[in-house]
């Protein structure tokens, strides 16, 4: 046996102790990547599943905070139009899917089956294109919109 090799007993040693490493480190990053995930969402999580659940709204837009609050933060503070009249329909959200929270003309349940926020009255489906939509189309839509507003404002 060479000096500088290792023996067979001192191998079964360091490998153990490598795998544990290797473990504890993966724990520690699982658990901060997991904890970053789920912080923007902790204001009411509860509700934000069974919207996702309800709706089949997961990994969409609508799986956001943004649904009920006006910002990620949540909280009770500050709940959009839409969160606000969730609340007072005691959490129902079958209750307020008729209303227009927002009062863009368009009911929430029609927002969410387009996907836009039925708390924000500037997110609507006809400010959003369908999802099925070229890119090219909302470079149009937008362009005819700042176009329209142009022609809105008076020359001097
Ligand atoms: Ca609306």
């Amino acid at each position: 046996m060479h000096p500088g090799s290792p023996t067979p007993a001192a191998r079964s040693i360091f490998v153990p102790r490598v795998l544990a490493g290797v473990a504890v480190l993966s724990a520690l990053i699982s658990t901060a990547g997991f904890t970053l995930l789920v912080s923007p969402a902790q204001s009411t999580p509860e509700y934000m599943g069974k919207f996702n659940a309800k709706y089949n709204t997961r990994g969409s837009k609508l799986d956001s905070c943004m649904t009920c609050h006006t910002s990620q933060a949540g909280g009770a503070e500050n709940v959009n139009a839409y969160g606000a009249d969730f609340g007072k329909n005691n959490h129902d959200f079958g209750a307020v899917e008729g209303l227009d929270s927002d009062g863009d003309g368009f009911s929430n349940i029609d927002e969410i089956k387009a996907e836009t926020f039925p708390g924000d009255k500037n997110d609507n489906p006809n400010t959003r294109p369908a999802p099925t939509t070229t890119s090219s189309s909302t470079t149009t839509t937008t362009a005819g919109l700042l176009d329209a507003i142009l022609r809105l404002v008076p020359k001097e």
